[in-house]
């Protein structure tokens, strides 16, 4: 299968960055924008890249970004958690090492004879949830804290996730609250929390204290009744699971908890971006073809140069218009942002509308005015989104969803000397739907960053500049 490797939420050059035209196959055949750091030393069926890692601790992960079967191969297993650590978060008093539990969320569909299917050819969706690459697993705890770092790596599959305990086992109530110390950037001030909505791509970094439970327990990670695969819940996208995995309560084994507790750990609030008045605005909506229902982000097919030109250094408001009738997690490579808001809009008129300007030649004069089309005012973001820093975010139904990105600069710098290794203007990255049938499908467009002589790199025209 041809594929190539995207580190999810990574601060990467273009040329290592697994951006779909750089697939290549088993057999060394390559897609016209290959591209290997020290070419002498990859063999043809291989590409070196070059990852700078962040400054701060979190954790990402990678996964395949073939073009067009990311989702097959994503489904067949091409998934995999990448952390980054800080010297500095040894001082917190965080669970570590058999207490920090990393749990890859996906679903699958098993044949009889236990091979996968893959169902998603009939639009049927997965019954089965798999974390770490098991069904319905079990992990036995101590009743003391543990860091739980969730990925929701299914190809399409929402979750809302909470830890449900027998009531009769439960020493209080609620049973088991949990805290949200970080996100898909890294930490967060702590977030006392019962449940929360995870999106494909996105991450939580819990704190969950199995001592509020005696020994012996069951505690169930299970998904809220009548979560469906699409949120908010458009049935037919796929059955509906309940039951994930198990945590098996013990007794303490050893040592005391000698971890800090959640709400004294010297983790501090991520200060909000203030959007100026003159930040600028740009706008993606979510394209349903009313005739053909392929995806597309503006109504251009992904193939198209990039049209979207950004200066260096510079901040930039994103709305992602959604008048669907199902979310979707909208990632974008290179940076990470902070959720802005979200405000409701007309969908029925607004997609009539911008239907109208594209079957009418795209004239400026028919561009459906977004603030036209408000149903409310702006809501802001979820307890769960505030004051961190996100690289996916969920754009619901019928919404215009807000994201503000601070300093768009790529890594410069060559890493580990290795020539040609750091980016150079322009440098064109992608963004796209996280549901990894959509992406395939065409929801994804490039966008570039240039210097500070001009909205475009000199020499392209017409939205030119797509660098290969
Ligand atoms: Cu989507």
């Amino acid at each position: 299968m041809w594929n190539v490797v995207h580190q999810h939420g990574g601060y990467t050059a273009p040329q290592s960055d697994g951006l779909p035209e750089q697939s290549f196959s088993p057999k060394g055949f390559h897609a016209e924008g290959y591209t290997t750091l020290d070419p002498r030393r990859a063999k043809p069926n291989e590409a070196i890249y070059g990852y700078t890692n962040h400054d701060h601790s979190c954790m990402l992960w990678y996964h395949d970004h073939a073009m067009g079967m990311s989702a097959l191969n994503v489904y067949a297993g091409l998934a995999g958690l990448y952390l980054i650590r800080d010297p500095a978060d040894e001082r917190l008093g965080l669970p570590q090492g058999e207490f920090e539990v990393p749990l890859i969320l996906q679903d699958r569909t098993f044949n009889r004879d236990g091979s996968l299917a893959y169902t998603m050819v009939d639009r049927e969706g997965e019954d089965t949830p798999v974390v770490n690459g098991k069904a319905y697993p079990f992990l036995d705890v101590e009743r003391r804290r543990y860091r739980l770092r969730i990925l929701n790596a299914s190809n399409e599959r929402f979750w809302r996730l909470k830890f449900d305990v027998d009531p009769r086992d439960a020493l209080h109530e609620p049973p088991l609250p949990f805290w949200l110390i970080g996100t898909d950037g890294g930490f967060r001030a702590p977030l006392h929390m019962l449940d929360f909505l995870i999106s494909p791509a996105e991450r939580y970094d819990l704190i969950v204290d199995f001592s509020q439970v005696r020994a012996g327990t069951k505690v169930r990670l299970t998904n809220y009744p009548g979560t469906q695969v699409h949120f908010p819940g458009v049935p037919g996208c796929g059955p509906e699971i309940a039951d994930i995995m198990e945590f098996r309560v013990k007794p303490l084994s050893g040592d005391r908890d000698r971890t800090t507790p959640p709400e004294k750990l010297g983790l501090r609030a991520v200060a909000p971006i203030k959007p100026k008045p003159h930040t600028r605005r740009r706008e993606w909506v979510v394209y349903q073809h009313k005739l053909f229902r392929t995806m597309t982000l503006n109504a251009v097919p992904y193939m198209e140069p990039s049209q979207d030109f950004i200066k260096e250094g510079s901040t930039e408001i994103w709305e992602y218009i959604n008048p669907n009738h199902d979310a979707h997690p909208m990632h974008v490579h290179l940076v990470n942002f902070q959720v802005l808001n979200r405000q409701p809009i007309d969908a029925a008129h607004y997609q009539a509308d911008y239907e109208k300007w594209i079957y009418h030649g795209r004239k400026p004069k028919d561009y459906p005015v977004l603030a036209n089309y408000f149903t409310g005012p702006p809501i802001p973001p979820d307890p769960d989104e505030t004051q961190s820093y996100k690289d996916t975010v969920k754009a619901p139904a019928q919404m215009v969803t807000r994201i503000i990105i601070q300093e768009f600069v790529p890594p410069k710098d060559d890493i580990a000397s290795i020539p040609h290794s750091g980016a150079e203007l322009p440098a064109t990255y992608i963004h796209h739907c996280h549901l990894l049938e959509h992406e395939d499908d065409d929801l994804m467009r490039p966008w570039t960053i240039v210097g500070p002589d001009g909205d475009r790199p000199a020499g392209s025209h017409g939205g030119g500049g797509h660098s290969h």
